[in-house]
């Protein structure tokens, strides 16, 4: 079957509010975040990031990224900007064909080479992923962007988990799980934050994105087992006009229209 969407071509963002009306709202994500014209709020507590109890144990293909899902469990992202207790429910990767390109999220018009979205669920006020991922506050979206440069000791096993989904649908437990905060930036107390959007369809508005300013540095070799990714089914071959494999896997930014985006730091 044809997929509904894509990131280039008759089915790439520019169409995407024809099927997803709410792509075409006044707070999508990605952003450009123009570093001048963040609000400096420092009054907000620290953020609580608890992944002790993570239990991280598949990890699939979907066609347009991977995505390693968390079992329910008590993780817990809270303070900060939130007023709500969310948990962890999967995270994946954004990523460019080439240096340069990949993030979705731009700082004062520069990409990094990809991007990390830890997508968090509020247990306040939902009863499962599928009713917060429509309502607003329903979504938290940690962020780390990604740089090619040194090897990233974190992301080892990560790329040995890619080498088992090259194809879409592929699927492959996690014997013994995924600490997710090895993904994450050492400094943690500098971040950006605005209310936004799913970044893929149906582009609900229901997330707050935290988005790290540190960047984690990744491998030329590390970032090669994302772009050796494949779009389309074992079985299958690519869609014609469609790139085989998997990468530029990121919507260009929106504009941020009225939103105020607010930074933790000065
Ligand atoms: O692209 C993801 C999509 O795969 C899905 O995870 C969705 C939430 O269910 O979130 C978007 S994103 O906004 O985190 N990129
Ligand atoms: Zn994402």
């Amino acid at each position: 079957m044809m997929a509904l969407w894509a990131y280039s071509g008759e089915r790439g963002p520019a169409h995407w509010c024809e099927k997803f009306p709410d792509a075409n709202g006044n707070r999508q994500s990605p952003v450009n975040i123009v570093t001048k014209n963040a609000l400096v709020d420092a009054s907000q507590g620290p953020l609580t990031i608890d992944y002790s109890s993570a239990r991280c144990t598949e990890i699939v293909n979907n066609g347009h990224a991977f995505q390693v899902n968390a079992q329910s469990s008590d993780t817990n992202l809270s303070g900060g900007p939130l007023l709500h207790n969310y948990r962890l429910a999967q995270f994946h990767c954004h990523w460019g064909s080439k240096d340069g390109q990949g993030s979705e999220h731009t700082i004062d018009g520069k990409h990094y080479d990809a991007e990390l979205h830890m997508v968090h669920w509020n247990t306040d006020l939902f009863q499962t992923t599928g009713d917060a991922l429509s309502h607003d506050k329903g979504l938290a979206v940690l962020t780390a962007f990604v740089k090619i440069g040194k090897e990233n000791s974190g992301w080892t096993k990560l790329v040995a988990l890619l080498n088992k989904v090259k194809c879409k649908d592929d699927k492959c437990c996690i014997e013994d799980g995924f600490d997710p905060s090895m993904l994450l930036p050492e400094n943690k107390k500098d971040y950006w934050t605005y209310e936004g959007s799913l970044t893929t369809p149906p582009c609900y508005e229901s997330v707050r994105f935290i988005i790290y300013r540190e960047p984690v540095e990744i491998s030329a070799q590390q970032i090669k087992s994302l772009r050796d990714l494949l779009s389309y089914k074992q079985s299958g071959q690519p869609e014609s006009g469609h790139p085989e494999h998997l990468s530029d896997n990121y919507r260009p930014t929106m504009p941020l229209n009225s939103r105020v985006i607010t930074a933790s730091f000065h």
